[in-house]
């Protein structure tokens, strides 16, 4: 961005003359206008920093979180080849967390912080994770739904104003496209299977097609943040325009699979060029939202148990960069703590925790 550096304006320091921050701010709209990248040095708003951030973490923890439903699926997959693709799915996951808390880090945010923020419930993930994952075919609707939600909604953050967000999106949305598939494929053999198996898929797309819709978040005249967001070019498009946009895809995709979405309202709108679809329970959107979702407790708790235990890994890899860069005779540092061992649990919802 042909703007003002972070250095730049901290050099101008306390002496800055009255009006300076108006004459910065210009600067960055003029920037976001003319679709110039905005930088991690470059000068931003407070409010746009704590926008991002408040978006990217949301993103980051739902990549990680999201993590839990399928993974209770792998070591149930019922081949070889379906465990080893949805073991590279998930860990696919992880590394779309690892991009995203790393772009987060270029504003000046820690993982670590992030992190403590969404184990003490004080930041958000996706209300999609916050549903029970209770036969195989729902690692298909997964796929196929949920993945295809948010790659509809992550297209154009490939073009948001900011750089590292934008270039992280880029690589997630490839990857997202081939789970999609790999969603699409598993419930279109399902459904071209016995009669229990197609039943099977159509119970799992039941159950996901309206969490699905809610991705995309409330309706646009109740979305505190998405006018300033698209302002900024952050958000490209509103929550109802991506909304729109998955349903008109996925009407096609469904009469494809054979399988039927549970929406007896859903049809073809000649005049609008696109499709009815009937009312969002909103009221269950804001309970899943204030945590009494089936699986908001268990989601949460498993992620923090994973974090504590994962502790001697992050304190080994400390330990061994240490070493690594320690000068010689110098003293290597104290080992790691051993970590805790915690009991698995069985969480209340059907589904058992991995
Ligand atoms: N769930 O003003 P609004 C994945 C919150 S993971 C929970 O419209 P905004 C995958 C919202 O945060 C994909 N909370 O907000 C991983 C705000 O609360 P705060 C996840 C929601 O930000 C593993 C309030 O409601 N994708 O692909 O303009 C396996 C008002 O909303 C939700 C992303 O995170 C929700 N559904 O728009 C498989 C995409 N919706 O912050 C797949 C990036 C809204 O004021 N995020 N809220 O407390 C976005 O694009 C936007 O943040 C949203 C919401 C469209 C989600």
């Amino acid at each position: 961005m042909a703007a003002v550096t972070a250095d730049q304006t901290a050099q101008a320091g306390a002496d800055r003359p009255e009006g300076a921050d108006e004459a910065l701010e210009a600067v960055f709209d003029a920037a976001v206008a003319a679709e110039e990248r905005i930088e991690p040095r470059d000068w931003m708003p407070d409010a746009y920093r704590a926008s991002l951030v408040r978006q990217m973490a949301q993103h980051a923890h739902s990549e990680i979180i999201g993590m839990q439903p399928e993974a209770n699926w792998i070591t149930r997959a019922p081949s070889l080849r379906r465990k080893a693709i949805l073991m590279a799915k998930v860990q696919d996951e992880a590394g779309h967390g690892l991009y995203l808390y790393s772009a987060a880090e270029t504003l000046g945010t820690g993982r670590e912080e992030l992190l403590d923020k969404l184990h003490a419930g004080r930041q958000r993930y996706s209300s999609i994770f916050n549903y029970p994952t209770l036969t195989w075919a729902d690692v298909g609707a997964i796929g196929w739904l949920v993945d295809g939600a948010a790659i509809t909604n992550q297209v154009p953050l490939c073009r948001c104003s900011y750089g590292p967000y934008a270039r992280a999106m880029v690589r997630i949305c490839k990857e997202e496209s081939f789970h999609q598939r790999q969603g699409y494929e598993l419930l279109l053999a399902l459904s071209r299977g016995t009669p229990a198996q197609h039943e099977m898929a159509q119970d799992a797309v039941n159950r996901w097609w309206w969490p699905s819709l809610m991705m995309f978040g409330p309706p646009d005249d109740a979305s505190a943040h998405s006018a300033q967001s698209m302002t900024w070019k952050i958000k490209r498009h509103s929550n109802d325009e991506l909304r729109q946009r998955f349903v008109d895809i996925c009407v096609p995709q469904a009469e494809s699979l054979g399988l039927t979405l549970p929406d007896p309202d859903l049809r073809w709108n000649e005049e609008r060029g696109q499709h009815d679809f009937g009312a969002i329970d909103w009221q269950e959107f804001h309970e899943v939202l204030k945590g009494n979702g089936p699986c908001n407790e268990q989601r949460l708790t498993q992620r923090r148990r994973a974090h504590e235990e994962g502790a001697w890994v992050r304190d080994a890899a400390v330990a061994y960069a240490q070493k690594h860069t320690a000068k010689p005779g110098q003293a290597a540092p104290a080992h790691a703590a051993p970590a805790h061992a915690a009991p698995r649990a069985t969480a209340g919802n059907g589904e058992a925790t991995a």
